[in-house]
């Protein structure tokens, strides 16, 4: 008969005591002394340590254990016994211990340098941190999924490959598409708006590429992209729409990844207060804020990290920061009713210093306004044409963001590195491995 694996998680919440397991993983740590060997397993789901006794194994068995090194992997059978000095409260007391592939000694040790660690990433994300990180990264998708279902978005899969510039040409990545010039995408927005004609809300999470010279512990050049757009939505309505997402999120984690928090030592206070609503300041108090508190920054110049920092310095829940000047801004923004130096848009900062989340606008709908604006810029039209066609059959007011998944994991995880949000991370100095 196949044998049945218990995940170790589900072995050891069963609590049932003197049953015996079949379990499956890697050698998490292991010590041995004489006739016994305290291997800790992990899997997927947990770690539990596996006592390998001389007197209850195999001598096979037993010489395997005693000479295996971690990350071999091991398929085990054993008896749960309680142990209060064991993790997880429990230990199993093998009974048989077979090796599935032995490992050479493993290159990665404690007190490493971060190059070296970048270097052998496919190993390093073995580890119990990248594990939860990554767990949590699943669960901010999956409640962000949920929450985008719940009310009504469609997702939808945009193109990748494209020969439109939606933040600019300063960071794009050209590539060679047969014999013509295209982009990988810095961001879904467009083929979004098109797509809110036909099905009015819609989502995508895709990658988005910036050619990003400047290496911050915030810009990637490769990320994931949460980006909503919806018809019939105002700036407000999309602020609106923002704050219900990320709170929707939050908790997804804070109910679900208890464990993978604890582990990671984040302490989820100041993210059990994240509910909407959520402060918006225009840009211009902004300013009056910053200069109150020492900083010197004037109309038209974009916030960096320190700005936002002192921004959110006594904000518990993340801050709308609306009414940008036009002039750092994006074409496609729609102008502001009441203040025409600005665009109807937020950006979302994050508190605790952690920075923009969110970047989201109203949509300019007037063609002739829009045209103007891209002459102006030296923007080709010709790339646009069909997006400025959209403006042309039936526009409505629209609404848009774009939520930077490993920005706000990178938050939630309160991780000093945005590399660490992603397995596998692409900077200006790093495509390998
Ligand atoms: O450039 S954004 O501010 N806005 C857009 O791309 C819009 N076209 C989105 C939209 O309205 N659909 O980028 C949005 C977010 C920003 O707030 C960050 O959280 C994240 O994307 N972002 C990044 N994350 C990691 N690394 C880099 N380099 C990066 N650039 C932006």
């Amino acid at each position: 008969m196949e044998k049945v694996f218990t995940g170790i998680r589900k072995m050891i919440s069963s609590g049932r005591e003197g049953e015996s397991f079949d379990i499956r993983g890697w050698i998490y740590r292991t010590r041995s002394s004489g006739s016994i060997v305290f291997a800790v397993m992990r899997d997927a789901t947990g770690i539990v340590q596996c006592t390998v006794k001389k007197s209850e194994v195999s001598s096979e068995d037993f010489e395997q254990a005693a000479r295996a090194l971690i990350e071999t992997s091991v398929e085990c059978a054993g008896r749960l016994k309680a142990d209060a000095r064991a993790p997880g409260g429990y230990e199993l007391i093998v009974t048989s211990f077979r090796v599935v592939s032995f490992a050479e000694p493993f290159p990665i040790t404690e007190n490493q340098s971060e190059p070296f660690l970048l270097d052998n990433r496919h190993l390093w994300i073995r580890s119990r941190e990248q594990t939860a990180i990554m767990k949590i990264k699943e669960t901010v998708l999956g409640g962000a999924r949920e929450w985008f279902a719940e009310n009504g978005f469609c997702e939808v899969t945009p193109p990748i490959l494209t020969t439109n510039a939606c933040e600019g040409g300063t960071t794009l990545f050209p590539l060679k598409y047969f014999d013509q010039n295209a982009y990988l995408s810095q961001s879904a927005q467009m083929y979004l708006e098109a797509l809110t004609f036909s099905l009015e809300k819609v989502f995508a999470v895709t990658p988005s590429f910036r050619a990003e010279k400047s290496r911050t512990p915030r810009h990637l050049t490769e990320y994931w992209h949460l980006e909503g757009e919806e018809a019939w939505v105002n700036n407000e309505g999309n602020m609106l729409i923002q704050e219900e997402l990320v709170s929707h999120i939050i908790g997804s984690v804070l109910r679900k990844r208890k464990e993978e928090l604890a582990l990671l030592k984040r302490d989820a206070e100041g993210l059990r207060t994240v509910e909407p609503p959520f402060e918006r300041i225009t840009y211009e108090r902004a300013l009056s804020l910053l200069s109150e508190r020492g900083m010197n920054i004037k109309w038209g110049d974009d916030f960096g990290t320190e700005e936002e920092k002192v921004l959110t310095l006594e904000a518990v829940k993340p801050v709308f920061v609306t009414n940008f000047p036009k002039e750092i801004k994006a074409f496609y923004m729609k102008e502001d009713k009441s203040d025409s130096r600005t665009y109807s848009c937020a950006d979302l900062i994050a508190p605790e210093g952690f920075g923009e989340v969110i970047g989201g606008s109203e949509r300019e709908t007037d063609v002739r306004k829009m045209i103007s604006r891209m002459e102006e810029q030296s923007i080709p039209l010709e790339p646009y044409r069909w997006y400025l066609d959209l403006r042309k059959y039936g526009s409505v007011p629209h609404s848009g963001f774009g939520l930077g998944v490993e920005r706000l994991v990178k938050w939630v995880c309160k991780l000093d590195h945005i590399r660490d949000a992603v397995p596998f991370p692409r900077t200006p100095s790093r495509i390998y491995p």
